[in-house]
């Protein structure tokens, strides 16, 4: 499968990312999801680092059953057995994660595989074909200062990540990292397909206006850049 195919896998203008402490427990974070889904939100990950396996299975099916009624699709961090479990769209994994060519080889050809990148030689490596045609998108981040993630990479330079947008090709890149209102016009301007998000929804008053603000600044980057 070819990254020109991929692409057409997963739309990742909008892309949110739970954490259900900032949500406020597990049926504010369901919540949180099928309202953001609702208003805008154009894929879903389900990331609890500190969660056992199987209030994981239990979360991921609750979210499968919102999610999938509005194409929104659902991505899960780390876990290939929980997203096999549930039929979910898609793997997230990181740089010390189970590798993307082992990720896709568990997980099938139609799934969606998203991996996170930090500086321009993580892009660089994923170039040869090989690699390449096992992911369908990559993060990058973090693009700002965040305390949402503890253990958080530093923060990309705005040169570096010039570089790495540009390096992608057309492998979709979605930011990552302390984004919020006022954030996203210099992401888009550098090269972003979309942006990632935590804290700009879960756990925000009305989660419904967040999320149409968001895409609203998004939609409004596009049309300058
Ligand atoms: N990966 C890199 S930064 C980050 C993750 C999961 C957290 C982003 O959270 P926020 O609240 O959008 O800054
Ligand atoms: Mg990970």
């Amino acid at each position: 499968m070819s990254a020109e195919l991929n692409k057409a896998k997963i739309d990742v203008s909008l892309y949110l990312v739970l954490d259900p402490d900032l949500c406020g427990g597990e049926a504010a974070m369901v919540e949180t999801a099928k309202i953001a889904a609702q208003n805008g939100a154009t894929v879903v990950q389900l990331r609890a680092p500190n969660w056992k396996k199987g209030l994981w299975l239990q979360c991921a099916q609750q979210l499968k059953a919102v999610l999938a009624p509005l194409n929104v699709p659902l991505i899960i961090n780390d876990h290939v057995d929980i997203a096999l479990a549930v039929d979910a769209d898609g793997v997230h994994v990181g740089q010390s994660d189970i590798p993307v060519q082992v990720v896709r080889q568990l997980i099938g050809p139609n799934k969606i595989v998203g991996l996170s990148t930090n500086n321009l030689a993580n892009v660089e490596q994923l170039l040869t074909p090989e690699i390449a045609n096992c992911i369908d998108y990559i993060g990058v981040g973090p693009v700002y200062p965040t305390s949402t993630k503890k253990d958080a990479l530093p923060v990309i330079s705005s040169a570096e990540m010039a570089a790495m947008f540009a390096s992608t090709g057309s492998l979709p890149a979605v930011a990552i990292g302390g984004i919020g209102s006022g954030k996203i016009a210099p992401l888009i301007a550098a090269g972003a397909d979309g942006v990632a998000v935590v804290s700009a929804i879960c756990g925000q008053a009305d989660v419904a206006l967040a999320t149409r603000n968001l895409g609203a600044e998004l939609q409004a980057a596009r049309a300058q850049s």
